[in-house]
């Protein structure tokens, strides 16, 4: 069992998309490794956490926000942008209404994160219904690669490539955080330095920010 103490760094994800298209169905089966056939919509914001290593040696605590994709909790999950460094952005492989929203949820997202970094994951979720499917993996790794942001699809009933998204995401955030392209910053809660990371030498140095205009330029802001 990790220790909820024992970490390097922790990264703030938010994920969003619209209602169904199975944002809670991935963040249990990524935290609790459960699926249900019947869960609750969600209402206004959730939170999970769970910790993994992106590096052999390096942990960082994952700060997942469910956000409800009912538009009638807009303004609640609104607030929710500006303390992420990551976004995870989904949509239903069986369901293309939900694919061709993703570019509204994108624009959101940037909007309300400028002028701190970000990165953005295009999510398809539901694989495990092949024959239902709507959207080919073409059009989702096009829509990815026209964003210049990275592409994954998921099932969660079959736990399929879960740990991986994340995974994923997690290790492109540390990787710019290592390259001095994302900071930590004194007012911004996208990127934290944990417990660990002052007593080891493993670690590269972070920069600590104080109280300065986010830079801007760089990967997936606008
Ligand atoms: N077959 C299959 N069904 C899934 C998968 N993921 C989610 N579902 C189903 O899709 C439905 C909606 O899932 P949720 O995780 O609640 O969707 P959500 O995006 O969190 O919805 P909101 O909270 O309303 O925004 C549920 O019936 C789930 O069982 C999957 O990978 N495969
Ligand atoms: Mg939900």
């Amino acid at each position: 069992m990790d220790s909820m103490y024992s970490y390097d760094y922790q990264f703030r994800l938010i994920v969003v998309g619209d209602s169904t298209v199975g944002k809670s169905s991935l963040l249990r089966s990524f935290c609790d490794g459960v699926f249900s056939q019947d869960p609750d919509p969600t209402v206004g914001v959730d939170f999970n956490v769970r910790i993994i290593e992106v590096k052999p040696g390096i942990k960082v605590k994952l700060q997942l926000w469910d956000t409800a994709g009912q538009e009638r909790f807009r303004s609640i999950t609104r607030a929710y942008y500006r303390n992420s460094v990551g976004v995870l952005l989904i949509y239903d492989t069986t369901n293309y209404v939900s694919f061709t929203h993703v570019t509204s949820w994108l624009n959101e997202a940037r909007s309300q994160i400028q002028p701190y970094h970000s990165v953005f994951l295009l999510v398809g979720t539901k694989i495990d219904r092949e024959s239902e499917r709507q959207v080919t993996t073409e059009e989702g790794k096009a829509f990815a690669d026209f964003h210049n942001i990275s592409f994954i699809e998921t099932s969660s009933k079959s736990s399929l490539y879960v740990q991986e998204a994340f995974t994923l995401i997690a290790r492109e955030i540390y990787g710019m955080l290592t390259e001095g392209r994302i900071h930590v910053q004194n007012g911004w809660d996208g990127v934290k330095a944990g417990p660990r990371t002052a007593s080891t030498t493993q670690n590269p140095p972070i920069e600590v920010i104080q109280n300065v205009e986010p830079r801007r330029g760089g990967c997936c802001s606008s």
